[in-house]
C-alpha cells in the first residue's frame, strides 16, 4: 500500500510561511488517499516558485517552458491514458503566460488536471502583478498600482463550460487534499485554482485576509447547476467560495483517437526499421 513515506520529503528553496508548503503537503495526502503510486503519476510544470512544487516529491516530473504545462500534459495524456497527468502551477505561468492554452484546454477537455498555486503575483521573478492580481496592487514595478482588471480563472471556465471547476485555500490542508482527489477522479479537465500567501511580494493578500473571507460551499449547493456557479465564481472581496463550483461531464479529448483505443501508444513496440525509413526522409 502507497505511503506518504514513498512521495518523499526535501529541502525545498520556499520562503518560511510561502501557500506553497501546504499546497505540497495537501498533495501528497491526496496521491496517498487515492492509493496512487509514484510511477502511476506525471506532474507537468511550467517556471515559477509553484512550478517547482513537483520537483519535491518522488513522482515523474517533465519541468517545461514558462506556461506551457497544459499542451505537454495533454500529449503525455494522449500517449499513455494509463497515467494521472497533473499540471502544476502559478498563476503567471497558467493564466499569464500559459493562457491560451489554458482557454484550449478547457475547450478540448483531456482527462487531466490542472492544480494552479494563486498568489495573484509574480513570485520568482521578485513581486511584478500577475493576471490575477487585483487592479491598483502596488510593485515596484507597478509603483502607482497595476491598470489591468483582475483575470478571474474560476468565472472564465464556468461561463466556457468546462468539465470541473473548484477553488480551494492553501491553509485548509484537508479540505483542500478534498479538493484534489475530487479533480483527480473527475473524467476530463479538471481545474482547481489554489489561493496562496505570497509572504514575501503580496503583503495584501495574506494567510488571515484569505481566511477571514474564505467560506465552504454549502452541503446543498447544486454543483451541476451552472447559472449558480458563475454567480458564486463571481464572489470576491468579503466572501469568497471554496469548494466544487461546477461539474459539467463531456466528451473526453483523448477518446478522439482511435490508436488510444487499442492501448496506450506510450507501450507500443517500436519498429526500428519503420522509424529509420522515416528520418531517412528527413535526411
Ligand atoms: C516566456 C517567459 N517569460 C518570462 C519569464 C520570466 N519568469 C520566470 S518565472 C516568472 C513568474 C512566475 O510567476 P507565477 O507563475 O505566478 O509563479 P510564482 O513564482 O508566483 O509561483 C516569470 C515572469 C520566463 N521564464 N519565460
Ligand atoms: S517569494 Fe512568495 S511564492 Fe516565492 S517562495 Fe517566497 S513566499 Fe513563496
Amino acid at each position: 500500500m502507497v505511503t506518504l513515506a514513498e512521495y518523499g520529503e526535501y529541502e525545498t528553496a520556499w520562503c518560511p510561511g510561502c501557500g506553497n508548503h501546504s499546497i505540497l503537503k495537501a498533495m501528497k495526502q491526496a496521491l496517498v488517499a487515492l492509493k496512487l503510486e509514484p510511477h502511476q503519476v506525471l506532474f507537468v510544470s511550467g517556471i515559477g516558485q509553484a512550478a517547482k512544487a513537483p520537483h519535491y516529491l518522488n513522482a515523474n516530473v517533465f519541468n517545461g517552458l514558462h506556461g506551457r504545462s497544459l499542451p505537454v500534459a495533454t500529449g503525455a495524456k494522449i500517449c499513455n491514458p494509463e497515467l494521472t497527468v497533473i499540471a502544476e502551477s502559478g498563476d503567471g505561468c497558467s493564466y499569464g503566460e500559459g493562457g491560451n492554452h489554458f482557454l484550449a484546454a478547457i475547450r478540448r477537455n483531456p482527462n487531466i488536471t490542472m492544480v494552479v498555486h494563486n498568489n495573484q503575483v509574480y513570485g520568482l521573478t521578485k513581486g511584478q502583478a500577475s493576471p490575477t492580481s487585483e487592479t491598483g496592487f502596488v510593485t515596484k514595478n507597478q509603483p502607482k498600482g497595476a491598470f489591468s482588471e483582475p483575470f478571474n480563472p474560476v468565472e472564465i471556465a464556468v461561463a466556457m463550460n468546462a468539465g470541473f471547476v473548484a477553488r480551494g485555500f492553501s491553509g485548509r490542508i484537508d479540505h483542500l487534499a478534498g479538493l484534489i482527489q475530487e479533480a483527480i477522479k473527475h473524467k476530463g479537465f479538471s481545474l482547481l485554482d489554489v489561493l496562496q500567501p505570497c509572504v514575501s511580494f503580496n503583503k495584501v493578500n495574506t494567510f488571515g485576509w484569505y481566511d477571514q473571507r474564505c467560506y465552504n460551499l454549502p452541503d446543498d449547493y447544486d454543483s451541476s447547476n451552472r447559472q449558480e456557479a458563475l454567480i458564486r465564481a463571481e464572489e470576491w472581496g468579503e466572501r469568497i467560495p471554496v469548494g466544487v463550483l461546477y461539474r459539467n461531464q463531456r466528451p473526453v479529448y483523448e477518446e478522439n483517437f482511435p490508436f488510444v483505443m487499442n492501448g496506450p501508444a506510450a507501450k507500443t513496440k517500436v519498429d526500428m526499421r519503420k522509424v529509420s525509413g522515416i528520418l531517412d526522409l528527413y535526411r
